[in-house]
């Protein structure tokens, strides 16, 4: 029997033993000692103890990702860093079923969402095998006299933390170890709190590929302590972040050590426009999916559904019933669609919301409570929908992250549009329609990282996403994704 044949159950991706830090290739316990509970959202029980790093631990990682890039790492080609891509991306495909058990387990997320990452993620560490080779810079001569020829070189910046969410962690850390393996820097990964199993278990998989050890190293704990001292470390030369514009907010303050250049992915209230010339049988789905996926706990999730007058009544009738008809449940049930949110906080922020939504004024249609029965111990919430919703309301600003969608109606093209841009975010957004100018309109004035047009959610690497205003900066994905990862550097040499 070969490993990928093996029965994959819950018991064979967990283990007993605390997960300690890694640093240097090898697993430790945190300085001082000290380890937390992680917990299984689908049922509110431990799944594990992590090691609970502090500063110190933080010191010891960034010493080791700093060896490591000096060290015999930075000797490998570009070649031979694509061919340690392609040969995790082979190792991952042939284990994948694993770190789907344990990201299901861990963030919750069904198995039929994280069984399918398997495809979407080795197509992303193929695009990062690809830019690998697409690392250049350029010779110039242009004013200077002929004996001083000019070049520019994009050399890799050096030590990079990937400080990532909970929300998605298998196919998120690959937003970093892609950039970081391609150019020939070293990380230090800060997984959240509530999630770090995958990112432990991905570090074993790279090894086991070849990755020299100190490459990627691995720091769990607690954001205020472990992200922030990372965030701060001088050692550290970038940070690529994803997480709340809080939190945001604190990266950006602490990168003025040592002027680290930043990629920030931040939270979302992503408008989608639905047309009443759209194709509704695309449209309900569609628009419903893009915000319910991965239990509406997605950056982009286009939360503010505008719906023009004339279907409104039709769309939320046809949206209540597609509602109705998605699984919710613990995500070991092959059929299940949806599992249940992180954690009790994000389960109180999200009904903090539902339950205030009324008194302001919003039409309750469907969902709007905790799941009970066998479900009770976890952190569930039926997939909601409100309709007349105004976009002045708390609901359709604020970031819940959770299942639940704000029909706002709206009359004319340039009113959806008027109230698609009345948001402090910009990261996704689409319109539904089958008009062409209403589509070039929508395209050209949407203030957006992202627009989709008769879809949702679709990302390809080479195209990447990224956010404007409150929703952050850079991009994930795209040609442009190396630039946080290298620096160019000007180079004249006299040649006499
Ligand atoms: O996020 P945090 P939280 C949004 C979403 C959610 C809200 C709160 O609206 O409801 O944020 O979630 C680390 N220095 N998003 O509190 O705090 C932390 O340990 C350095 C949107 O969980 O931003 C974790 O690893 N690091 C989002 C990571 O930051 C710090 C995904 C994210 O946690 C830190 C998640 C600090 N001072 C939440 N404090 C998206 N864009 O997809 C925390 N961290």
């Amino acid at each position: 029997m070969t490993i990928s044949d093996r029965q994959i159950t819950p018991d064979s991706v967990l283990t007993d033993r605390p997960h300690g830090l890694i640093i240097d290739g090898k697993t430790v316990p945190a300085a001082s000692g000290k380890t937390f509970a992680t917990l299984n959202p689908a049922t509110g029980r431990e799944i594990a103890q992590l090691a609970e790093g502090s500063s110190e631990d933080v010191d010891r990682a960034v010493a080791a990702a700093r060896r490591a890039f000096e060290g015999p790492w930075s000797k490998w080609t570009p070649t031979q860093r694509q061919a340690l891509l392609i040969r995790v991306a082979g190792l991952l495909a042939d284990r994948f079923d694993e770190f789907a058990m344990i990201e299901t387990l861990d963030m919750g997320a069904p198995l039929s969402r994280t069984k399918m990452l398997k495809e979407p993620i080795r197509q992303m560490i193929m695009f990062f095998a690809a830019q690998a080779l697409n690392v250049k810079g350029e010779t110039l001569q242009n004013s200077l006299p002929l004996n001083i020829q000019s070049m520019t070189i994009k050399a890799p910046v050096g030590v990079v933390a990937g400080i990532i969410p909970w929300n998605g962690p298998l196919i998120s850390q690959w937003w970093v170890l892609g950039g970081v393996l391609a150019t020939g820097c070293t990380a230090v990964m800060k997984p959240a709190e509530d999630a770090s199993l995958s990112v432990l278990r991905m570090v074993d998989l790279l090894h086991e590929a070849g990755m020299p050890e100190g490459v990627v190293n691995v720091v769990t704990g607690y954001g205020a302590v472990t992200g922030e001292a990372l965030a701060r470390h001088p050692g550290v030369d970038r940070i690529a972040f994803t997480g709340s514009t809080v939190t945001g907010r604190r990266i950006i303050e602490a990168s003025t050590v040592g002027m680290k250049k930043l990629q920030l992915e931040l939270g979302g209230k992503s408008p989608d426009i639905v047309f009443a010339d759209a194709d509704m049988d695309k449209a309900v789905p569609g628009a419903a999916m893009g915000v319910f996926t991965n239990s509406g706990q997605v950056c982009y999730a286009g939360t503010r559904l505008f719906v023009q007058r004339s279907i409104q009544e039709e769309f939320v009738e046809r949206l209540k019933q597609f509602t109705a008809s998605v699984k919710v449940g613990n995500g070991l049930d092959p059929d299940v669609q949806l599992g249940p949110l992180i954690s009790q906080k994000q389960l109180d922020r999200v009904m903090g919301y539902v339950e205030s939504a009324p008194g302001e004024g919003a039409r309750l249609a469907v969902g709007g409570e905790r799941l009970g029965g066998d479900l009770a111990e976890g952190y569930f919430v039926k997939p909601t929908v409100f309709a007349d919703v105004t976009n002045s309301m708390r609901i359709a600003q604020e970031e819940i992250f959770g299942p639940v969608i704000s029909v706002i109606p709206f009359d004319e093209a340039e009113d959806a549009l008027r109230m698609a841009n009345d948001i402090d975010y910009g990261l996704g957004g689409a319109v539904w329609t089958r008009d062409v100018s209403t589509m070039y309109r929508m395209i050209n004035g949407i203030r957006t990282g992202t627009l989709w047009v008769n879809c949702y959610g679709a990302v390809d690497p080479a195209v990447g996403f990224g956010g404007i205003k409150n929703s952050g900066y850079g991009v994930k994905g795209g040609a442009e994704h190396l630039d946080l990862y290298t620096y160019r550097k000007a180079v004249y040499i006299n040649i006499g």
